[in-house]
């Protein structure tokens, strides 16, 4: 273990404070104050960061277009395990350790679930001790900040390096390498017969790596997340300049081609589970794809690992289908570069490749339009099509001519290109991200790949990284549980299983209720300070943060809130026990309905927070500007989480795990991940509703259930759904239109209405359970007690032993 002493530390953080800024620490303010700290760690963990092992042990490269890796201080503090020490030192400096907590900026790399489950990825290889490794790219600008204006979502640029560089990165221009755009590419026939591939008039871009440390739970490993900055070529690498097209030859196309290099790691695309389409998407994936892929093979041949080898050595994960160009990539390589053979290279590839799928979900279908991608990556797109060509040869001999079998799965058909017919085919494994998901691939969306190359398929229920979702982010819940059955579970969370030894130990579970009430009242004053809201720490915090996403069903929350309204107002004597409901949530900029959906939830938020009839019974926030500090602040306040998803089509859920890890009480359809945690938990210690998996996909199939007929039956449902177009919502106007026509001018796609009075009956049976406490905190101690598998070390753990180190010694 790396040691700090508090008196190393003090002298360290003052002489650095002084190289740094030229002033002693009193001078300085919060960002200074980070930014030493920041350093004065990176220093002492330097020696133990000695870049990637790939000779002696097989390394992971996780590919991925987003990290959401949060804020890196606290965790690393808990990871070194010397946060005593420098809380101390600090303090004797006057200095306190939380507030420079808090001053840390949040990289807002990623969207959501995905992007944060590769984060939870990085702290889980490195805490288990493999040589694990993320590449993705430096965006410029990482997901907007949302802003609400009027009730409606307003989106604002996240310029989070705007005070200098990020203080964790590392930046390595010795490592630089050039991605190759545009041109022209072919085949040319040398004197003794053979191909040469060609590839002249390109247009050369510089990535940049800037590595970031991960470093593992009280172990020696420090992995390295390499992100990648797109610039432009400014320095001699001949070899390339030899064959690019020239950029400098006027000022205007030297300043056209700054840009043209630039923009590509300007910014993240904001969307979520959907498919983006667009040109400068493609140039992203190929960028970052193409330069980690170059500087995996220029470590081998430092570390003298033969190509043929690769597979012993290397596995390389496609997380989603966004880095499906690893494929052709390697491929590229390993034949123009490398000479091997078609067959040898495709041997090498699929055995070092393998894919996550993350959604069912159409829109998110990654399908590239043939001429674009000849256009912009022409040798990569001359691969795919032998890819295509050889697979249409095969999938021939085995189905007969079957053309509708064989155009529905080949991998160029209607002149587009499709992403994930590419990972199946040129990967070893595939898996899903929970048990129900990979069964629906297998048998639904991905049936005929399955029946053809079954042993491909796998599953993998996603983890989340306990060190930060509840060792630092409930440090209260975190000390009681090791004061009942010691530490080993902080290394092996299966042991929190020992805590159901206290199910019954009243003064525990009074501990229990009183920590949640803690960490109540800590959001509470959150919510006053950020939001101007007051909220009272006795009701029942009931929690929905995720992206808004109509399969995700906010609006289901909404309009039991609505009901909830109405009872309140027909019966003032309404039993009710206060409830404060939470949203935190952001839209993609372009998708017009969930920014209804948020105008929604603004607007009744006001409507019945300022009602005092109400008395305020219930409360409605909608946290502005939700992100992975929030999260972390409002998960170990919540009492309820909300995971209502329309079942079948949420992959997995990470956010479920996070809470119940908490103690929330989940509020779930039986979708994604939801169905395992009930496993776990049991049936009875959750509260089920809604249609099951076997009931959606048979309304799939017959065009779904008739949503007008249900609401012109029923006077409830028919009342709150006719709050959003007849004016009973100040300031709704045309957003409740779009919202009410949803639901049944289109029939409610989502089974919003269908599972309605379903959900209600839950809630009921949620109120009930509450006046109970001790049943409460019973049930809610038995959530973190069952909550042990969820840790992403479990979910790691099985990634390594099934697929990533099926090829070699661990
Ligand atoms: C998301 C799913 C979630 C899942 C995460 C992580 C995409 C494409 N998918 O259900 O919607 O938890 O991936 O696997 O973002």
């Amino acid at each position: 273990m790396i040691t700090i002493s508090k008196k190393k530390f003090k002298h360290a953080f003052k002489s650095k404070m002084y190289s740094l800024y030229a002033q002693p620490v009193e001078e300085a303010s919060k960002d200074e104050i980070f930014r030493v700290l920041c350093c004065v760690i990176k220093d002492f963990i330097a020696k133990e960061w000695v870049g990637t092992r790939i000779d002696k042990e097989k390394a992971v490269f996780y590919f991925s277009m987003e990290f959401l890796i949060g804020r890196q201080l606290q965790s690393n503090l808990l990871n070194l395990d010397v946060e005593h020490e420098i809380e101390e030192g600090l303090k004797e400096l006057g200095i306190d350790l939380n507030e420079i907590i808090e001053t840390e900026p949040d990289p807002g790399l990623g969207n959501g679930g995905l992007g944060r489950l590769a984060a939870c990825f990085l702290d889980s290889m490195a805490s288990v001790g493999i040589s694990g490794h993320g590449y993705g790219i430096r965006y410029k600008y990482g997901l907007f900040e949302q802003k609400f204006v009027n009730g409606s979502q307003v989106e604002l640029p996240d310029n989070w390096l705007k005070n200098g560089q990020y203080p964790w990165e590392t930046v390595r221009p010795n490592r630089a390498v050039v991605v190759k755009f545009e041109g022209d590419a072919y085949l040319k026939q040398r004197a003794d017969g053979n191909l040469d591939v060609v590839h002249e008039n390109y247009i050369p871009v510089m990535a940049m790596p800037y590595d970031i440390p991960i470093i593992g739970y009280e172990n020696h490993c420090i992995n390295t997340l390499r992100l990648w900055k797109s610039e432009i070529l400014n320095r001699d690498f001949s070899e390339v300049n030899k064959n690019a097209k020239n950029q400098n030859g006027s000022y205007e196309d030297a300043l056209k081609y700054k840009y043209y290099t630039e923009e590509i790691s300007q910014v993240l695309y904001p969307n979520d589970s959907n498919y983006a389409g667009r040109l400068l998407r493609l140039k992203q994936e190929y960028f970052f794809v193409s330069a980690g892929l170059q500087d995996i093979i220029r470590k081998c041949k430092k570390n003298k690992v033969s190509m043929r080898d690769l597979p012993k050595k290397v596995a390389i994960h496609i997380n989603d289908t966004h880095p499906t160009l690893c494929i052709p990539e390697l491929m590229r390589i390993l034949l123009d570069e490398e000479g091997f053979s078609w067959d040898e290279a495709w041997d090498i590839t699929t055995r070092v490749m393998s894919y996550t799928n993350h959604t069912i979900l159409a829109e998110a279908l990654e399908k590239w339009p043939v001429e674009m991608m000849k256009k912009l990556l022409p040798r990569i797109y001359m691969i795919i099509e032998e890819i295509d060509r050889r697979y249409v040869e095969y999938l021939q001999s085995k189905y007969h001519d079957d053309w509708g079998k064989i155009n529905y799965m080949r991998i160029i058909n209607n002149g587009e290109v499709r992403m994930a017919h590419l990972c199946i085919r040129g990967s070893h494994s595939v898996n899903g991200v929970a048990k129900l998901h990979t069964e629906i691939l297998k048998h639904e969306e991905l049936k005929d790949f399955y029946n053809d190359e079954p042993y491909k398929f796998n599953n993998k229920t996603n983890g989340i990284a306990h060190r930060r979702w509840l060792m630092s982010c409930n440090k209260e819940l975190s000390d009681l549980i090791t004061e009942l059955i010691g530490d080993g579970w902080k290394k092996d969370t299966s042991k929190l299983k020992d805590l159901e030894k206290y199910l019954d130990n009243k003064k525990v579970l009074d501990r229990v209720g009183e920590i949640k009430y803690n960490n109540k009242v800590k959001l509470a004053d959150y919510i006053y300070e950020k939001q101007g809201i007051k909220v009272d720490p006795n009701s029942i915090f009931d929690v929905q943060i995720k992206r808004l996403h109509a399969y995700k069903r906010q609006l289901l929350n909404v309009l039991h809130i609505l009901y909830l309204y109405h009872e309140i107002l027909d019966n003032p004597e309404f039993e009710i026990i206060p409830r404060t409901f939470i949203f935190g949530a952001k839209a993609a900029p372009g998708y017009y309905l969930a920014k209804c959906i948020i105008k929604l939830i603004n607007s009744v938020a006001d409507l019945i927070n300022n009602d005092p009839r109400v008395k305020d019974k219930v409360k409605v926030v909608f946290i502005e500007n939700y992100g992975v500090s929030i999260a972390e602040k409002i998960i170990p306040a919540a009492n309820v989480s909300e995971q209502i998803s329309t079942t079948t089509k949420e992959a997995s859920g990470t956010g479920n795990m996070k809470l119940m890890m908490n103690g929330a009480i989940t509020m779930a359809t039986m979708d994604g991940a939801n169905v395992e945690i009930s496993e776990r938990v049991g049936k009875e210690n959750m509260f089920i509703f809604g249609l099951n998996a076997e009931q959606v996909l048979e309304y799939n199939k017959c065009g779904g259930y008739s949503s007008k007929d249900l609401y012109h039956s029923d006077r409830k449902i028919k009342r709150v759904v006719d709050d959003l177009i007849n004016g009973f919502i100040p300031g709704l106007g045309k957003d409740g239109i779009a919202i009410y026509d949803s639901l049944i001018t289109y029939n409610d796609e989502y089974f919003v209405l269908r599972d309605f009075y379903s959900y209600i009956k839950a809630q009921k049976s949620l109120q009930e359970l509450y006046r109970n406490q001790d049943l409460w905190n019973k049930i809610s101690l038995k959530n973190t007690a069952c909550s042990g598998f969820f840790s992403s070390d479990r979910t790691i753990e099985e990634y390594i032993n099934d697929i990533w180190f099926k090829e070699g010694e661990r």
